[in-house]
């Protein structure tokens, strides 16, 4: 007798059920979490340089550089401008290559 098992429904589309709240995307969770290949960033430094420029962005709420994998991800409460990105990196001395 264990048909309690079944009782448990689904929660699909719990990114968006609530389609009356967000138009436009999945904005439940609140962050949207991006990787950027940088190159040229070889020490904390560099990692700080780049972090800062891209934290400046509107929507930026967090960004964690690392210069031994060239990897940047950035925490946004919506979508960035990938050329407002590149934009920032540029700023800092570097080059952002692409989504890595
Ligand atoms: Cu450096």
């Amino acid at each position: 007798m264990t048909s309690d098992t079944q009782a448990q429904t689904q929660t699909s589309g719990s990114c968006c059920s609530g389609s009356a709240a967000s138009s436009g995307g999945c904005a439940d969770t609140g962050a949207v979490t991006t990787v950027y290949a940088v190159t040229g960033m070889t020490c904390g430094h560099c990692e700080g340089a780049v972090s800062e420029e891209i934290s400046a962005l509107p929507g930026v709420s967090s960004v964690k550089a690392e210069a031994a994998t060239g990897k940047v991800t950035v925490t946004s409460a919506a979508p960035l401008d990938e050329e407002a990105v590149r934009a920032a990196v540029d700023e800092a001395g570097y080059e952002l290559t692409g989504r890595a």
